[in-house]
């Protein structure tokens, strides 16, 4: 048996849910790594070590995907090209009642979309009812950026629907790639 083993990402804003869908997804105990501003010329203060989780999940086809948690501030931006190099993709995770959740939304796939080119996205909180903000924002905004990425609104607690997102992440990877099964 080949052993194969793929990379994916988990970003987006504080609280949104990355270490809860990671640890729903996991197979073993979610680990807290340390990594180290290796970009000392724009964050030269920064010499702080930064905690990225970390899971593993093995999928029926026996393909192992492992899960890494990044900091959702943006004053740990720099780790982002690091954690994310070598991913197959990225999960964008938006808390639904934040304050300007588009805007989340926009700035997170600008970014990572200088890492990679395969995402899903996953809004949740949505079952907090404490916002005015619309569902429907968010279809509208992807078709208004002519931008066509699977998008869930999902609880992170629950592992089937962290399942569904991740599940939708490879099947983009495998349509923009070509890969048939
Ligand atoms: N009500 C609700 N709570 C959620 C949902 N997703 C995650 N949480 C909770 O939100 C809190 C923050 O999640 P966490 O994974 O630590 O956020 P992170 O900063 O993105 O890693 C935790 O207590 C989660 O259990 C959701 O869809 N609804
Ligand atoms: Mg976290």
């Amino acid at each position: 048996m080949i052993l194969q083993q793929y990379k994916i990402v988990f970003a987006g804003t504080m609280g949104a849910g990355k270490t809860e869908a990671i640890r729903s997804l996991s197979d073993i105990p979610v680990l807290l790594t340390e990594a180290f501003n290796t970009d000392q010329e724009s964050h030269a203060k920064m010499e702080t070590t930064v905690g990225i989780d970390y899971g593993e999940v093995t999928l029926e086809d026996g393909v192992k995907i492992g899960l890494y948690g990044t900091p959702g501030q943006s004053r740990f931006d720099f780790i982002w090209p690091v954690i994310c190099q070598g991913a197959i993709g990225a999960i964008i995770l938006i808390d639904h009642n934040c304050d300007a959740p588009l805007q989340e939304l926009e700035t997170f796939l600008e970014t990572f979309q200088n890492y990679t080119d395969n995402f899903a996205i996953g809004i949740t909180h949505v079952d907090v009812n404490s916002n005015h903000h619309s569902l429907s924002i968010y279809k509208e905004w992807l078709i208004g950026q002519d931008l066509f990425c699977p998008l869930f609104f999902i609880d992170a607690r629950k592992k089937e629907d962290a399942l569904l997102l991740l599940e939708a992440l490879i099947t983009a990877v495998e349509v923009n790639h070509n890969i048939s099964a």
